[in-house]
């Protein structure tokens, strides 16, 4: 057959996929719209999918993934290292013949009576050095038309790979969606993924944190860069001043918020202005200037729906209002839109969940599943940065991390240099929610927001970073923000969302030194009179409350995580230990 490829790597690869599953049929996916047209219509007759109201949503369709099929599922999502030791305790380990094996003989002749469709993607903008390119076969048209929006799909990714590049091989197939049977496998050291029994956006778009996390922070750690779960945004300042900033939250906690955020009124009317790079994924490296420089190396957003609407991220909602692919969201059968809970207050009187079934206020359960996603692509996001499109990317003043705590962490702090930044985000932890499996809500340590997606030895990692800290000569500086405190009623006391901007403002004059700051148990805390409130009904009071720092609290906090790291061993860098045993002594004084 003529292949669209000279690269033998890919055809011997695809040749060996379909060797083992079987499909009826292969379609070598050229990214056109004219195919990736065929293959939407294919999906509607089917059932796949559903065209929605083609005057409200142009180019919007709809898809159910089975009920068992909704989330990442950590438990079943392994690094196939050759040495245990190497993926660490953080991570399931099998045995990389021993994971092959298993997944040859679930995926044995699996593709049988399907199309297997071979996707080429870029991770990056095609072309740029610092691009990565991925070939994924799946029997998924879903996957091809979510890959198609999340990354750079096309054959000028064969090109880039010449004869005989080396690329990520990705192998999925949905076989029957069996729990049981589902596994998501990393082979770091093969530069290969192989994901069986799913079809939900996280364990089958091999692209995203497979790839651009598990992969490539294993790569980055061999290659001297960094694969982080952060976004990246801009903010303009009304003296024309840019400022970039990376932020790692867990998912579901509102990284796709603070990247699209619209600042308060009065920001506004001076002349501040947000910029969206990136809302999930930065690949980070050490630039010629010595500054850490940052690009996003997808192409669209996976954001949760619920919770989103025109108040909360007007810049999402408008960013799904073409093109877009929505999963596990309830249907409006008045008008063929969507729906979510969140998105308009009341809620229609009738609608279709999310299970498929008819659905009212009255029904008490919720009508989009709580992890359901629109699959938008970027150039949709009316604030996204120019510098989305820019090879080099941006470079970094601020570094932020972020978990979801009710209590203990204040509103935001500030890390007294590099390494006690690095500490500051080793010891994140956040109450899980729906975008994986398991029970929401437990607070669990989240380091970096890498946790599920660190593709080798969290100790190692830690290392790393601090080796990174010692190639920049100007690193950004390093916050931590928790926008999630709540009083003893379970009442968020922080608003949040475009109110965050007060606190971005903090952060941005403390790297430049433009404001005064208390130095604490934990790090340097703001003055309450720093932050500003204009314009907001929110009492100094409560902003004291969420910037005071418990030392009764951290002291035990201290304690705890002092048994956390002990997972780590003799991979714990000193430098961390160092900082809990400065963070144990400051609580006691
Ligand atoms: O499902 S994804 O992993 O793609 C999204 C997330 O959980 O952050
Ligand atoms: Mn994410």
């Amino acid at each position: 057959m003529a292949y669209p490829t000279k690269n033998k790597k890919v055809i011997a690869f695809v040749e060996e996929s379909a060797k083992l599953a079987c499909p009826d049929k292969i379609v070598w996916i050229d990214g056109s719209e004219e195919q990736l047209a065929a293959l939407r219509k294919e999906a509607c007759e089917t059932g796949e999918m559903l065209k929605l109201n083609q005057e409200k949503l142009p180019g919007c369709y709809y898809h159910r993934t089975a009920q068992n099929d909704v989330a990442r599922v950590e438990d079943r999502t392994f690094i196939c290292c050759r040495e245990k030791e190497n993926a660490g305790p953080t991570n399931n380990w099998m045995d990389p013949k021993e994971a092959y094996q298993m997944c040859a003989d679930i995926a044995r002749g699996q593709m049988k009576g399907r199309t297997m469709y071979v996707i080429p993607y870029s991770m990056g903008l095609i072309g740029s050095p610092f691009s990565k390119i991925g070939v994924e076969v799946t029997d998924s048209i879903y996957v091809v038309l979510n890959m198609a929006i999340m990354t750079r799909v096309g054959l000028a990714c064969y090109d880039q790979l010449g004869e005989d590049g080396d690329f990520v091989k990705g192998f999925h197939a949905k076989c029957s969606v069996d729990p049981e049977k589902r596994y998501i496998m990393h082979f770091p050291e093969d530069d290969t993924i192989i994901s069986v029994n799913s079809a939900y956006g996280g364990n089958v778009l091999l692209g995203k944190k497979c790839f651009a996390l598990r992969i490539a922070s294993y790569l980055g750690k061999t290659e001297g860069w960094m694969a982080e779960h952060m976004l990246i945004l801009g903010v303009t300042f009304p003296d024309g001043r840019k400022k970039y900033v990376a932020a790692a939250f867990p998912s579901a906690c509102g990284k796709t918020n603070l990247a699209m955020l619209i600042p308060p009124k009065h920001y506004l009317e001076k002349g501040y202005k947000i910029e969206t790079v990136g809302d999930d994924i930065a690949w980070i490296r050490v630039g010629e200037d010595g500054r850490l420089w940052a690009v996003n190396p997808e192409n669209g957003f996976f954001g949760v729906a619920p919770g989103t609407n025109d108040k909360s991220n007007p810049n999402a909602l408008a960013a799904t209002k073409k093109g877009t692919i929505f999963t596990n969201v309830a249907i409006d059968p008045a008008d063929n839109t969507v729906w979510w809970e969140g998105l308009t207050k009341p809620a229609p009187e009738k609608l279709i969940d999310w299970l498929g079934n008819d659905w009212t206020p009255e029904s008490g359960v919720k009508a989009a599943h709580p992890n359901s996603r629109f699959t938008a692509p970027a150039v949709n996001c009316p604030c996204l940065s120019e510098a989305f499109n820019s090879k080099e990317g941006v470079p970094l003043d601020a570094i932020i991390f972020g978990g979801r705590r009710a209590t203990t962490t204040p509103l935001v702090y500030q890390s007294r240099n590099w390494d006690h930044g690095v500490f500051v985000g080793s010891i994140m932890s956040s109450e899980t929610t729906a975008a994986a499996t398991g029970a929401t809500g437990v607070l669990r340590h989240d380091p970096m927001a890498m946790k599920p997606f660190c593709g080798y030895h969290m100790g190692d990692y830690f290392a790393h970073w601090i080796e990174m800290g010692k190639k920049v000569t100007n690193p950004p500086k390093i916050f931590n923000v928790n926008w999630f405190r709540q009083d003893a009623n379970g009442e968020f006391l922080w608003p949040g969302f475009g109110d965050n901007m007060r606190v971005l403002e903090w952060i941005l004059n403390r790297c430049d030194n433009a404001v005064d700051a208390q130095e604490t148990a934990i790090g340097y805390v703001p003055y309450a009179k720093d932050i500003d409130l204009e314009g907001l009904d929110y009492s100094r009071e409560t902003l004291e409350s969420i910037l005071y720092v418990d030392k009764a609290r951290w002291s035990a906090e201290a304690d705890e995580i002092k048994e956390f790291y002990k997972q780590f061993g003799d991979k714990l860098p000193k430098e961390l230990s160092d900082c809990l045993a400065t963070l144990k002594a400051n609580c006691e004084k």
